[in-house]
């Protein structure tokens, strides 16, 4: 069974982006709400020398942000990114649905292992956030390309709060080879992401976009009351081979992760 129709392949084709609907239910996204804000209080029971955790900038700029490093910093829901969560059993199991699993089939062949590049809590808390720049999701230390993103609003996502910005058509090429991480020069953006172009990926708490990796796009500070929390997974083909040897966990195919191995039963997500 394909959970995508082959015109919403061909609108992701064209765009580089695709809503992909109400996913997640509402006891689904309490549970994965509650646990992400228990990670940041410091409550879950997991091992916080695996993960990535960021604080959230005061002043709003990306360059202000918290070191990205290891481990917790501090009981508060001020965090900006939290990586490794394919480390949690909770997001793991979400990560492991079998819509997922076909969007990387369709992507990546039948039968290729999928491996998680990364699986983060992004956050915007109220009247705070960073600015997020122009950029492409695309590193120059692997062989291949990454090339899907799975972002999911667990709180409505909009233009107040700070929302993802996209550039529709953008994600047939590479417009910064040489930048390790995807990052467009001042000239770049200024000639690729003119704002009338954007399209404001505006979700409902619970919605689920595709996002492929190349497709340009940024985010603004949360000018809102409401906080804007999304988690956001790239799966990529896991005979990728990273230049300094890091090794990733598998999502889908043999070895892969399992959430019972994780500590904690698996949940209902
Ligand atoms: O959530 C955001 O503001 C940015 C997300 C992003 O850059 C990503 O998911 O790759």
């Amino acid at each position: 069974m394909s959970f995508i129709t082959p015109a919403q392949w061909q609108q992701y084709d064209r765009d580089g982006f695709l809503f992909l609907g109400k996913l997640i239910n509402d006891d689904e996204l309490t549970a994965l709400q509650r646990r992400i804000d228990e990670i940041m209080l410091g409550k879950a029971r997991l091992n916080y020398d695996r993960m990535l955790m960021q604080l959230d900038s005061e002043s709003g700029k990306y360059e202000d942000a918290g070191p990205q490093t290891k481990g917790h910093k501090g009981e508060t829901l001020n965090y900006r990114k939290i990586q490794d969560l394919e480390y949690d059993p909770v997001f793991l199991a979400f990560m492991q649905r079998p819509v997922f699993r076909d969007i990387c089939t369709h992507v990546y062949g039948a039968g290729t292992p999928i491996a998680c590049m990364r699986a983060m809590f992004f956050n915007k808390p109220s009247h705070r956030g960073t600015k997020l720049p122009w950029h492409q999701d695309r590193w120059t230390n692997f062989d291949r390309d990454p090339l899907v993103t799975i972002w999911s609003a667990l709180d409505p996502a909009t233009r107040q709060n700070g929302c993802v910005e996209l550039i529709p058509g953008s994600h047939r090429r590479v417009i910064n080879p040489s930048h390790g991480s995807g990052f467009l020069t001042p000239e770049q953006m200024v000639e690729h992401c003119q704002q009338e172009k954007a399209v404001y990926l505006e979700l409902k708490a619970g919605e689920v976009a595709l996002l492929h990796n190349w497709t340009l796009h940024s985010s603004d500070v949360n000018r809102s009351e409401t906080s804007r929390r999304a988690f956001s997974i790239c799966y990529m083909d896991a005979n990728t081979k990273a230049k300094g040897g890091e090794k990733y966990p598998v999502i889908f195919g043999d070895g892969a992760l399992r959430p019972e191995e994780l500590g904690i039963a698996a949940s209902t997500v």
